[in-house]
């Protein structure tokens, strides 16, 4: 999978993603990011990216040309080599607190595409104009606000990287985790078998796989329910389960 990320920071972009996993997925040429510098397409008089609202209010913002000649030179290039024809079908995402919340699903989804084209604002945002002619999709990683797109364009590299197949390399892969199913993963254990006076839960050492399995699906049915009610509500337990969790909640709330 290739990723182009636009942004006037390239190197903050590129030097966050070339370690650890990612870094190495990069070099094994499972997926490409291209950090494109959209001051590299200020062409104007001034060679400006940036200039004062119309109508006032506080800060600048990046102008539409820049943008829509460094989106449109990564545009060519994708057609180019896929022999594509209409630049305006390349997923393109603009990275702002407006999008629609980034979750597993969309990473699942935009994981599919062989192209992804991100687009990061900085200071008060980009020109309106642009945004229409070049964006399809609008992305926020949550209900917070950021000085640019960088990080969150950052967070969608990872998290959509680590669903291209084999970028992960372990047996079970990504599918087998929290979020799978709506429900947070189960508590984990290493050596050794006692630490602080904590024991390993003795089914870990049991070795009887299905005891062990059946524990950490009820373990993680505790912990979505404990730290992630509004995700439990959406989750798909079996009439089995159900039962086990009634009598569960029953005997674990008659002390409180
Ligand atoms: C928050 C998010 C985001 C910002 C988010 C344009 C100029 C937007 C600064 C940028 N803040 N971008 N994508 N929650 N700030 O995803």
């Amino acid at each position: 999978m290739n990723f182009h990320i636009l942004t006037l920071f390239p190197e903050m972009v590129s030097n966050g993603l070339n370690t650890s996993i990612i870094g190495r997925a990069v070099n094994a040429g499972l997926l490409s990011i291209e950090a494109v510098n959209i001051r590299d397409y200020a062409f104007n008089k001034h060679q400006s990216v940036d200039d004062y609202p119309y109508g006032g209010g506080a800060g600048m913002l990046m102008q539409a040309e820049p943008v829509y000649l460094a989106h449109e030179a990564v545009a060519k290039k994708i057609l180019g080599r896929t022999g594509g024809t209409d630049s305006r079908r390349i997923r393109t995402v603009y990275l702002s607190p407006q999008g629609s919340v980034f979750d597993q699903k969309m990473a699942e989804d935009l994981a599919q595409e062989e192209d992804l084209i991100l687009l990061c604002g900085h200071y008060e945002g980009i020109d309106e104009r642009v945004l229409e002619e070049v964006v399809t999709d609008f992305v926020s990683i949550g209900d917070y606000v950021l000085t640019g797109g960088e990080l969150p364009a950052m967070v969608m590299v990872d998290a959509i990287s680590r669903l291209v197949p084999g970028v992960l390399h372990n047996d079970v892969s990504a599918e087998f985790e929290s979020f799978q199913d709506n429900l947070l993963e189960y508590p984990q254990y290493s050596r050794p078998e006692e630490w602080h006076g904590k024991k390993v839960p003795p089914v870990l050492l049991s070795g009887h796989h299905a005891n062990i399995e059946k524990w950490r699906r009820e373990q993680s049915i505790i912990r979505t329910y404990e730290r992630r009610p509004d995700l439990l509500e959406r989750c798909e337990l079996t009439d089995k389960e159900k039962k086990w969790f009634r009598k569960w909640l029953e005997e674990n709330m008659k002390c409180q």
